[in-house]
């Protein structure tokens, strides 16, 4: 089903905010089939934590559409860690956005939030409504209460200002650029690093934090990049869009899965002192699909690509 375009890209300048970043990246080079102008500014140019820089910086520089995909993220470990951080990090870099974007009369908007907005135990598949229907996962509950103010912004100044400024939830992402750093990464780009070390090594043991029970969706970030972007055409409304496949595997599969793509063929041990976190996090995406739109990346696929890029580029790569 081809769904109308209602926001052509073509001739539109068009900020990524997070442009470095695995998502940012991911955008930015889905944007180039578009016909659009693509802006990006650097860190050591415009710090968006920093609100009169981040105004002026838009006011100068006028985008008509922005993809806020700036954010403080991380894994588990890491979010368990440094909750001001990722609180008061995410909530000023949104509220600078998204009244920046309001000031520069920018004509769309689309914010990037994540699945660990929905409660710790939501019916699976988490459909849009079962936001603040209960309480959420401990390890990352700063980071989610930012990205439901995110949300919640949105509608607000779609509300109060007529701005035309939509949400996109997207599940757990791996791809290009992701961050192996085994202390601050999600769990796909860990388990990469640590098969592949321990492959060189010649290590008999891959560890895996956790039980390995808990399951989770795992999205390529071109995949999400095609999802937002088609969003951005096709979708204006106050309810957020849940962004994934609407497959999930359990870790202890995806450990097995990474280590026979990595080729590594010794033994998974778990770290029973690292946290599971939420034990399911699947999305219901029937809304996503109904503005038209499908995955196209198989996991093993997705997770072979990945792991060239990670070849290509090192743990430090961008
Ligand atoms: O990807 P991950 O860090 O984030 O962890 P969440 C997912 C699951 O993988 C947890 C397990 O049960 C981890 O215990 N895991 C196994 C590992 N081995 C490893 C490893 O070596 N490293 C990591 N990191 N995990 C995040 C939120 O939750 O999801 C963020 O904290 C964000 O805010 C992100 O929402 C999408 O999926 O548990």
């Amino acid at each position: 089903m081809q769904t109308e375009v209602i926001f052509p890209l073509a001739g539109r300048r068009v900020w990524v905010a997070g442009h470095r970043g695995m998502v940012g990246s991911a955008i930015a080079r889905r944007l180039s089939s578009e016909g659009c102008e693509v802006l990006s500014v650097g860190r050591a140019e415009l710090d968006l934590t920093d609100q009169a820089a981040t105004y002026a910086w838009m006011a100068a520089n006028r985008p008509d559409v922005v993809f806020l995909a700036a954010a403080k993220v991380g894994g588990i470990l890491a979010n368990d860690s440094f909750p001001a951080d990722f609180i008061r990090d995410n909530l000023q870099i949104e509220m600078n956005i998204i009244e920046g974007a309001r000031r520069a009369e920018v004509a769309k908007l689309v914010f990037l939030g994540s699945s660990c907005i929905y409660p710790k135990f939501a019916a699976q598949p988490m459909t849009e409504d079962a936001l603040l229907t209960g309480s959420l996962e401990p390890t990352n509950e700063w980071y989610a209460i930012a990205k439901i103010a995110g949300i919640k912004m949105c509608q607000a100044y779609r509300l109060q200002y007529g701005c035309d400024f939509i949400s996109a939830m997207p599940t757990n992402l791996y791809g290009p650029g992701d961050n192996f750093d085994l202390q601050s990464s999600h769990v796909m780009p860990a388990l990469m690093r640590k098969a592949h070390e321990a492959k060189l090594a010649g290590k008999s043991q891959l560890v895996m934090w956790g039980t390995g029970s808990p399951r989770r969706e795992f999205m390529h970030c071109d995949d999400c990049a095609d999802a937002v972007v088609h969003m951005a055409k096709t979708y204006s409304d106050l309810s957020h869009i849940n962004v994934g496949t609407g497959e999930d595997i359990s870790i202890a599969e995806l450990t097995r899965l990474v280590a026979d793509v990595v080729g590594f063929k010794g033994d998974v041990v778990s770290d029973p002192t690292k946290p599971d976190g939420t034990p399911r996090k699947l999305l219901d995406i029937s809304r996503l699909r109904a503005l038209g739109w499908s995955p196209r990346f198989g996991l093993r696929e997705g997770a072979a690509s990945a792991y060239q890029w990670y070849l290509n580029h090192g743990a430090n790569g961008r």
